[in-house]
């Protein structure tokens, strides 16, 4: 299971005590001599490119700071707690669970967000009359989610060839296979055009009409079509079981603008796939009478088209 969302509760640590303490020295007057408490720790988000999944998540949800150190005699100041460090996957928005805040959106790699402070330490009856608690540190449930981040997203009906396409162009392995739904879960791969061209791929699993709304596999991956910056539409020509093409792709353009208007504004590389089968080239004749725009017709078997496909969309990007 790819798990790109997870519920999370944290609490930074609470500010240590200071001290009631009076220093008793014989022949002296009692003097007071309570230290502060030591400061509680922070929960710090960073992004780590050694973090894939939120997989973790899924099994550990609760993260928590330790408190500051108490004050003690003798003027002794409690230590700082050390901060919680939370790693978390390039890519990851951090939201509040119940209210509609982004904390924030961790994109590059190394960036660190403190998102609670720890409590602040009680005062030591040095200072004071009385020594002081310390501060609780807060807390806060959230939700983490996770976009992948690639410059390119294949996107197109069940079984068009959307792995058949990754598998083909980089050293990314996404099972093929005759039967719809058989990617469950987005594959990240890399194409290297030459030695300094070089772009990120996404091979997002089959929509279908009502995606959206959850159908098929559902509007979850709709989320990574939003972070890519180019759409390779990818279009089963052959029309296998008795699909039409044209029809396919007005339904998922219509399901990229029901979830989100900016998505269909997205450049799109139309790539009409299986040319190799005989039926084909007079489906494509029929579908270009219907969609008048630019397309590469391509056959991942025989690998036509597919390197005059690939510039285009270097070109977009
Ligand atoms: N003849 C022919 N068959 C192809 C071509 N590309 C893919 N196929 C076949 O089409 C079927 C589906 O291919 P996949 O690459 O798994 O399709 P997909 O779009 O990733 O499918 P899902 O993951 O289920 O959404 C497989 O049986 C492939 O062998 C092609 O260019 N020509
Ligand atoms: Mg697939």
């Amino acid at each position: 299971m790819f798990i790109d969302r997870a519920d999370i509760f944290v609490k930074a640590g609470d500010g240590g005590d200071g001290s009631n303490s009076f220093c008793k020295i014989k022949g002296l007057k009692k003097r007071q001599d309570g230290g502060d408490g030591g400061k509680g720790g922070n929960i710090v988000l960073v992004a780590d490119k050694n973090v894939q999944t939120l997989l973790d998540f899924h099994f550990r949800k609760h993260f928590r700071a330790d408190k500051g150190s108490n004050g003690s005699g003798n003027n002794r100041t409690g230590a700082n707690a050390v901060d919680c460090i939370i790693r978390l996957p390039l890519g990851t928005i951090v939201r509040d669970r119940y209210e509609d805040i982004t904390y924030c959106d961790l994109k590059e790699s190394g960036q660190s967000v403190v998102l609670i402070k720890g409590g602040l330490a009680g005062r030591g009856n040095s200072k004071f009359k009385q020594a002081t608690y310390g501060d609780p540190g807060e807390e806060k449930e959230i939700t983490l989610e996770l976009k992948l981040i690639a410059d390119v997203g294949i996107i197109g009906c069940p079984n068009a060839g959307k792995s058949s396409l990754i598998s083909r162009i980089s050293k990314a392995k996404s099972k093929v296979a005759d039967y719809p739904f058989t990617t469950k879960t987005p594959i990240l791969g890399v194409v290297k055009l030459s030695d300094e061209r070089s772009f990120v791929i996404c091979d997002i699993p089959g929509l279908i009409e009502g995606a959206h709304n959850g159908k098929g596999l559902g509007d979850d991956f709709l989320r990574h079509v939003e972070r890519t910056r180019v759409l390779i539409h990818m279009i089963d020509m052959a029309g296998v079981d008795g699909r039409n093409p044209a029809e396919d792709f007005a339904s998922i353009n219509n399901e990229l603008k029901l979830y989100n208007p900016e998505l269909v504004r997205r450049p799109q590389v139309i790539a009409v796939n299986k040319m190799d089968v005989s039926e084909a080239r007079e489906n494509l004749k029929e579908f270009k009478k219907h969609v008048r725009k630019t397309v590469y017709p391509i056959s991942c078997v025989t690998g036509e088209g597919i390197k005059e496909l690939l510039e285009a969309v270097y070109k977009k990007l």
